[in-house]
């Protein structure tokens, strides 16, 4: 297992517009793909990683929704598709690895019923809520190359990029 680089918005913009593409089998060179996306968003820390994320266009996503002193619960979803949202939205203050230390609030689906494969290749059928619901809401959109930020007003997500931009060239 290895923690690879995220790629970020300052500099892989295109890459994480991209849209991923759909696995064709749940076999061992994706499990190894998810053990390195597990290690990488548990090192950034995060709380969910896509595949694009460290440059690889899969539908694939990784999550660990454990609260501080819990046991690590890991979660892998391959070929994620929503089945159904609920009409009742909330806002939640959003992050992204991809756009480190923006924060701001979007309003998604309360629930959503979601099918994927799991890490094994079984096919699970799932409600979301809460934070759960937020966060596969959110890494479901960079399968489609879309960001939190993309949900801003444009004034917002430019300066997001700008920021990003800023604190990269400072680093360097
Ligand atoms: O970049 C990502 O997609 C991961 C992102 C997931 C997410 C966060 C909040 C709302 C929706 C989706 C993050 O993990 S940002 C970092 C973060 O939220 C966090 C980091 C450490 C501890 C707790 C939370
Ligand atoms: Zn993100």
């Amino acid at each position: 297992m290895s923690v690879r680089p995220i790629l970020t918005v300052d500099s892989d913009l295109a890459v994480l517009k991209q849209k991923s593409l759909p696995v064709e089998r749940v076999d061992d060179d994706l499990r190894r793909l998810m053990d390195d996306m597990l290690e990488t968003m548990y090192a950034a820390p995060g709380i969910g990683l896509a595949a694009i994320q460290i440059g690889e266009p899969k539908r694939v996503i990784v999550m660990d929704l454990a609260r501080e002193g819990e046991p690590p619960q890991p979660r892998y979803f391959v070929n994620p598709e929503i089945l159904w949202r609920s009409e009742e939205t909330v806002p939640y203050e959003e992050g992204c690895l991809s756009v480190p230390e923006i924060y701001d609030e979007v309003e998604r689906a309360a629930r959503v019923r979601v099918r994927y494969l799991n890490y094994q290749g079984a096919e699970i059928e799932e409600e979301a809520e809460g934070l759960f619901a937020v966060c596969i809401q959110h890494e479901m959109d960079h399968l489609e190359g879309v960001l939190f930020i993309d949900h801003l007003s444009r004034l917002k997500r430019e300066r997001a990029i700008k920021t990003v931009r800023k604190a990269a060239k400072q680093a360097a």
